[in-house]
């Protein structure tokens, strides 16, 4: 049954609130970037085919920028100049529910693996604007690095993952 004053005066929807990435570690500009902020980074288009052990065969269409460039805009503090300095950083990569994945620099940088991985703001034509960033990982055969719903991202040299 509708009654006119709620018809005159709707309740607005619940908006859900936007999701952030935070990116820390050893870099020079540590900062939360809401998901619509991945949008003025380059944008890359993944058509992804994976298969999870448990569901079977996923296709997704992903789009965000490179994880190498949203790193990069953090100011990562290894020397620019010297190409193989980079090579000792690591990225790791969590979602809400604490699933993690670990990088090395070296697998998606342009000059060494070239590994295109993408953090993608949107999956499938939808925003991720409330859900979180999902990640694609080119040439994964298996699911378990499209980490969904990322929190957050942390960069540096190894000597400060693992103290040598
Ligand atoms: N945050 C998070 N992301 C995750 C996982 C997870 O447990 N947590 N599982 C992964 C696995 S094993 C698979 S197969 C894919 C499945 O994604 P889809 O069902 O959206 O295709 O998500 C991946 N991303
Ligand atoms: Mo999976």
């Amino acid at each position: 049954m509708t009654d006119a004053i709620s018809e005159r005066n709707p309740v607005p929807a619940p908006r859900s609130p936007p999701a952030y990435v935070r990116l820390a570690g050893d870099v020079e500009r540590p900062r939360s970037f809401p998901v619509t902020a991945l949008r003025d980074l380059p944008q890359y288009t993944i058509e992804a085919e994976y298969v999870c052990a448990r569901e079977g065969p996923r296709r997704h269409t992903f789009t965000g920028p490179l994880l190498a460039d949203l790193a990069l805009a953090a100011g990562p503090r290894f020397d620019p100049l010297i190409t193989k300095d980079r090579l000792r950083f690591l990225l790791a990569v969590t979602g809400a529910d604490g699933h993690t994945t670990v990088f090395s620099w070296g697998e998606i940088d342009a000059h060494y693996g070239h590994n295109d991985v993408v953090i993608a703001a949107s999956m499938d034509g939808r925003s991720l604007e409330t859900d979180g960033p999902h990640l694609a990982v080119p040439g994964d055969l298996a699911g378990g690095r499209y980490v969904s719903r990322i929190t957050r991202i942390w960069v540096g040299p190894a000597e400060r993952a693992i103290p040598l």
